[in-house]
């Protein structure tokens, strides 16, 4: 199986937690996109979505799906998005598309996190994926200097995402600092203290609130880790 089959399989299976007449919350990413085009077939049972990036708001109006803002929204019983990185525990690095902050905003109302990945984002220690933050632009360097202060490791660098020779920007303008190098051995502690940080709008550690449900594909099958 090729790992758009994997990432499909897991959109498929991730179909059974949507319920029936209530609004969904939405990821962002290439499993994300599965997902979606699998909730395209059964639009006509959902009241619609909530997005988690302009990318994905799009792609669900392409398909006929209702777009609701989140301060329309005053409960949603699940959110589906992808991960870059997830441990056994259910803590999560997101934030490789740069949609970290909406993700974790709509993440935050949603009852229950459903993540589907496929087996390859399965780790042991987070940390081998750049850690993005997103950073108020002015605040860059205050930020940076911040990070550094953290002690995070002899290996740990701090880059500015870059995306066709310009700083990356993110749907809400601000910029990503990505943290390379690291090894998380207390993801908890780490998101708190990166999110202490002023001029900091979200770090991409989803551990205080993790997944609660991982819909993993591998070649043997979806493995549902709880
Ligand atoms: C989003 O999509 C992000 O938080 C994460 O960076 C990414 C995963 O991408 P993909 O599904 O394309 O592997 O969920």
């Amino acid at each position: 199986m090729t790992q758009d089959e994997l990432k499909q399989a897991v959109a498929r299976e991730a179909i059974k937690y949507v319920v029936d007449g209530e609004i969904v919350g939405v990821g962002t990413g290439s499993t994300a996109n599965f997902f979606i085009d699998e909730l395209a077939k059964i639009k006509d049972s959902i009241k619609g979505a909530v997005a988690s990036s302009e990318a994905t708001a799009e792609r669900l109006r392409g398909h006929g799906i209702d777009v609701f803002e989140l301060n329309q929204v005053a409960r949603m019983s699940v959110y589906i998005d992808g991960a870059d990185e997830i441990t056994a525990q259910g803590a999560m690095i997101k934030g490789g598309g740069g949609a970290l902050t909406r993700e974790k905003i709509v993440a935050s109302v949603a009852e229950k996190f459903i993540c589907i990945a496929d087996a390859s984002k399965l780790v042991k220690t987070l940390g081998k994926f750049p850690l993005p933050v997103e950073v108020i632009p002015m605040a860059q360097s205050a930020v940076a200097r911040q990070l550094m202060k953290l002690n995070l490791g002899p290996d740990c660098e701090i880059e500015l995402r870059f995306k066709d020779g310009k700083p990356f920007i993110t749907d809400n303008g601000c910029i990503i600092l990505d943290i390379i190098g690291l090894k998380i051995a207390d993801p908890v502690a780490l998101e708190a203290q990166i999110n202490q940080i002023t001029g900091v709008v979200s770090v991409g550690l989803f551990a205080k609130q993790g997944a609660n449900v991982c819909l993993l594909g591998a070649p043997d099958g979806v493995k549902t880790m709880n």
